[in-house]
């Protein structure tokens, strides 16, 4: 979700036109970028408008990566080991371009790329778009949506949780978590919400965000050795301190959808009813960060021990892959330890991401001039009457599946504003909400629409499959197979996307039918709690005891 009005102030601040001119064209498909990064003039205006560059060096070779460096007038302001990468400016005196020709002769240096702005991915509905308008609406039309169904239909009975927007919540019943948490209901994996923070003190967060056992807080000490001084809930890329606060609102909406506890007679419920949440601030409060940013907290957040990152952020479609290319390495750290990173498709209305990609998300494609990153979903976005939504991207190859994001809305002076057909969750204290966003619970519920709602959707349902005991011994890799070959089939998605289907937890409790059976747990006698799960329903599954 982005704001249209901010998305305006980004463009500004961070120069993203000035990145926007370098040479892409829609007919270029994504495989034929040239990969020596960004040779040419037009390189020269990307350093300058991004002010700092981001060099990797070879293993092994930082000291002389760092000498050479400030040997052509650089300044090292970080190190980044785990990705070998430094992050450079330099005073006005030195003419950037020139120094990376020079340093890139040196063998202790692999690449020299601007440190490229990414941001929570605006929203560019109907009348904007380059490729394939469907169904656009006139810009400022009122909204013809009519929802089908705003309740959750399908956990009504005794049990149901008692959060008081639970009907509101229309997503949920859409991917058939209520059928899920007949059964599932708490994750037990450690989920990273890579975004503009978490407020960790909101009501409906505060009891589901991960607590760092290692880290006492307060003291002003790095307790654990991680880097990162009092890093009780997360990571603050643009600090460097323990301190992940939310002051935008995005991520805190996003967080919620993923774990907004649940059953505790305050405002939502998220797929998860219990979950840990890592919060890694990698957006500032205006929604923006870097490539530098996004890779150091990638790298926090598998080291913390996330098993599943939640990416709603991106780069504008067509961003030359060689200048993200430090995200694609942080992505594959991940996967080796394990972690499934879930991204957004961006919101730029129909953009085809097979032939013009958005990072990260596209990192999945097969047609990556290195492969797929297994470990990657890339996820579009639906309203609530189960079709495409009218701002979301589009990939037959490269965008995997749909998930819940509403609708952008103009009313009739042309106004952006949310309603009941968005998505519902949690806001920070402090955000960047205009009145023109439907608010519940006193403002500390707000709708929003976007492939960056629709991704938390997928997050939190990868983090409860896999804390389920017949799915927890599958890889990353395989509970995203899983999870995508559950999905729903619907004809609205057909050439759209990979899946042509929305996701879909209705398998999680379907009984013994379909799932495998849990590894057989040998229980001495007595038998303990932790050998009791297993549902009267699965007679096929045995339990031992001896
Ligand atoms: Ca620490
Ligand atoms: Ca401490
Ligand atoms: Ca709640």
């Amino acid at each position: 979700m982005k704001l249209l009005h901010t998305a305006l102030v980004i463009a500004t601040l961070f120069g993203v036109g000035a990145i926007g001119a370098i040479p892409v064209t829609a007919a270029q498909p994504a495989a034929a970028q040239p990969e020596a990064p960004l040779p040419g003039p037009a390189a020269e205006a990307a350093y300058e408008a991004t002010g700092e560059m981001i060099v990797r060096y070879e293993a092994g070779k930082a000291d002389e990566a760092i000498a050479e460096c400030k040997e052509r007038g650089l300044v090292v302001k970080e190190v980044h080991g785990p990705g070998n990468l430094l992050l450079c400016g330099w005073p006005k005196e030195v003419k950037a371009v020139t120094a990376r020709t020079e340093l890139l002769k040196s063998k202790a240096i692999v690449y020299i790329i601007p440190n490229a702005p990414v941001s929570i991915p605006p929203l560019q509905p109907a009348g904007k778009a380059p490729l394939a308008p469907r169904e656009a609406p006139a810009a400022a039309a009122p909204p013809a949506l009519e929802a089908k169904s705003t309740s959750v239909s399908g956990y009504t009975g005794a049990g149901a949780p008692n959060d008081p927007f639970l009907n509101k919540l229309w997503g949920m019943s859409a991917i058939n978590a209520d059928k899920a948490w007949g059964c599932a209901r708490e994750a037990k994996v450690v989920v990273a919400v890579l975004d503009t923070g978490i407020d960790y003190n909101h009501e409906d967060l505060a009891a589901n965000m991960r607590r760092n056992p290692y880290e006492v807080p307060g003291d002003g000490l790095d307790n654990d050795g991680n880097g990162v001084v009092d890093d009780v809930f997360g990571f603050n890329t643009f600090t460097g301190g323990g301190d992940p606060m939310d002051r935008h609102g995005h991520g805190t909406h996003c967080a919620g959808t993923i774990g907004g506890v649940g059953n505790n007679g305050l405002g939502v419920v998220g797929v998860n009813w219990k979950v840990q949440l890592l919060a890694v601030k990698v957006l500032n409060d205006n929604g923006s960060g870097s490539t530098f940013g996004l890779v150091k907290g990638i790298d926090y957040a598998w080291r913390a021990g996330a098993k599943v990152m939640s990416a709603s952020l991106g780069w504008q479609p067509g961003t030359p892959r060689a200048l993200v290319l430090p995200v694609r390495e942080a992505i594959s750290r991940a996967e080796v330890a394990g972690a499934v990173f879930v991204a957004a498709a961006g919101n730029n209305y129909r953009n085809n991401n097979d032939t013009r990609p958005v990072y990260p998300a596209s990192f999945g494609d097969p047609s990556d001039p290195d492969g797929a990153l297994g470990n990657v979903i890339s996820v579009a976005a639906i309203n609530i009457n189960q079709q495409p939504s009218n701002f979301t991207n589009v990939g037959k190859r490269s965008v995997h599946l749909a998930a819940p994001g509403g609708e952008v809305k103009f009313d009739s002076a042309g106004a952006f504003f949310t309603d009941e057909t968005d998505i519902l969750s949690s806001v920070a204290a402090t955000n960047t909400f205009g009145p023109n966003f439907k608010r519940e619970g006193g403002g500390k519920y707000a709708y929003l629409p976007g492939t960056s709602m629709a991704t938390p959707h997928v997050s939190g349902a990868i983090a409860l499959v896999w804390s389920r005991p017949e799915y927890s011994g599958l890889s990353g890799r395989e509970i995203k197979g899983l999870v995508l070959s559950k999905a729903r089939r619907v004809d609205a998605l057909k050439g759209l996307c990979a899946t042509e289907a929305i996701l879909d937890l209705g398998f999680v409790c379907a009984g013994d039918a379909d799932p495998p059976c849990p590894p057989i747990i040998i229980c001495p006698v007595p038998c303990p709690p932790s050998c009791a799960w297993l549902p009267p329903s699965r007679p096929k599954c045995r339990l031992f005891r001896r």
